[in-house]
């Protein structure tokens, strides 16, 4: 039988802390679902197609993984992919609490659905999208922290920037 979970998430853009948690998913399932929501009510810096891309462009190290996209809820994205495994990447202590309001929520539309968190390396604890975006804004370097596509594309949509 082949094990398949999502790993979702605003990815706006994919930052090399969102990379490490699907690549440790990668290695646990037979198939990963990057799944990016797509909320018009939610502005966000670059449009969902984009935000595939770099995903794509990202992940392409890992044959398992794959790059979708999904709209309303989640529990019933999972459900169309029969998939029963939400897999959320952990920082600091931080995170814990809206992600426990997720997971609960979740687990109240879908009691059959599990939510596994996965530890993220010291490294990227306190990386986040916004945090790049930030700092990217004010001239600071972000090279470290998100793959070359996706400076890249910080560069052409923030051109007065180098980062
Ligand atoms: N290291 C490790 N993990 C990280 C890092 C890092 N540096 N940065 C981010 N992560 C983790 C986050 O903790 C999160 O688990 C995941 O990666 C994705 O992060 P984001 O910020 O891109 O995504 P979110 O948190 O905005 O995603 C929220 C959802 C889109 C999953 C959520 O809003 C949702 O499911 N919406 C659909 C509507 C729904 O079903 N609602 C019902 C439940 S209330």
């Amino acid at each position: 039988k082949v094990i398949g979970a999502v790993y979702p998430g605003s990815f706006d853009p994919i930052t090399n802390g969102h990379i490490y948690i699907a690549e440790r998913a990668a290695g646990l399932f037979d198939e990963l679902t990057v799944s990016i929501l797509t909320n018009p009510q939610k502005q966000s810096t670059f449009s969902v197609e984009e935000r595939k891309t770099m995903a794509r462009e990202a992940l392409c190290h890992l044959p398992n993984v794959k790059v979708d996209s999904f709209a309303g809820l989640l529990v019933d994205f999972l459900r169309r992919q029969k998939s029963r495994i939400i897999v959320r990447g952990l920082r600091a202590l931080s995170d814990f609490e809206y992600e426990f309001q997720l997971a609960q929520m979740n687990r109240q539309l879908a009691p059959e659905i599990e939510t596994l968190f996965i530890v993220t390396d010291a490294r990227y604890s306190y990386l986040s999208s916004h945090a790049v975006k930030d700092i990217f804004n004010f001239g600071g370097p972000v090279q470290d922290m998100v793959p070359p596509g996706v400076f890249r594309r910080l560069r052409e949509r923030f051109p007065r920037f180098d980062g």
